[in-house]
């Protein structure tokens, strides 16, 4: 069993109303993990969260792209974009976190996507690979160098928020049975796959907890 410390820090991705059933952007079995999510953060002392904030007129909003549909694939000036119908406008119900989360204390909120013209998937840069959101040195200056990822989407932002915690040199784990994935196209299978290239360690919430929570 692995013993949290006082220093680690489990970072909760994006429990929002648009990726649990009945959002926008629904994601199978969101809401199963919610008080998986609330017991592993019992655990913790540090908890952080990531919230998808996105202004109406969103860059990665099919609807800003006539002739184009949700999942389509676009290229943008930093990259490949996959579409997205509407989801977690800024103060619009969808963008809130679940209302079920009880960990009242989390210490702090990263808001990432505000950027019109720039997604973003993890909660350390913007999908431009240049722009930060201050997650790191906030960690860093915690002396923190142990991250746990559970949350939503598995493929998408708890993938792209492990990957760059790797990137910047933290020790970091996604638990996997707190986690539900988008799997559009092969995106899960392929979000593992750069998770162990980049050194993510993938858990099992019975690892932290010494028992299966059904
Ligand atoms: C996410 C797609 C678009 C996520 C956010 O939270 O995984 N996925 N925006
Ligand atoms: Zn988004």
């Amino acid at each position: 069993m692995l013993d949290i410390t006082p220093s680690d820090v489990l970072i909760v991705v994006d429990v929002q109303y648009d990726f649990l059933p009945g959002g926008s952007l629904a994601v199978a079995g969101g809401d199963e993990i919610v008080p998986l999510i609330n017991t592993l953060a019992k655990r913790f002392i540090n908890v952080i969260f990531t919230q998808d904030w996105h202004p109406a007129d969103h860059i990665s909003f099919a609807s800003q792209h006539p002739g184009k549909n949700p999942f389509d694939l676009i290229d943008l000036p930093y990259g490949p974009q996959v579409l997205w119908p509407d989801h977690c406008v800024w103060n619009t119900h969808g963008a809130e976190l679940s209302a079920d989360l009880d960990i009242p204390h989390g210490q702090l909120m990263i808001r990432k996507g505000y950027n019109r013209q720039i997604d973003s998937y993890s909660g350390f840069q913007e999908a431009d690979r240049e722009t930060l959101t201050g997650l790191a040195g906030y960690l860093n200056e915690r002396d923190v160098d142990k991250l746990y990822v559970v949350g939503l989407a598995t493929d998408f932002c708890v993938g792209w928020t492990a990957i760059d915690a790797a990137a910047g040199g933290f020790d970091v784990a996604v638990i996997e049975d707190a986690t539900r994935a988008i799997d559009n196209a092969g995106s899960l299978e392929k979000a593992w796959a750069e998770m162990q290239t980049a050194g993510v360690s993938r858990l099992q919430s019975k690892d932290i907890l010494g028992k299966s929570v059904a």
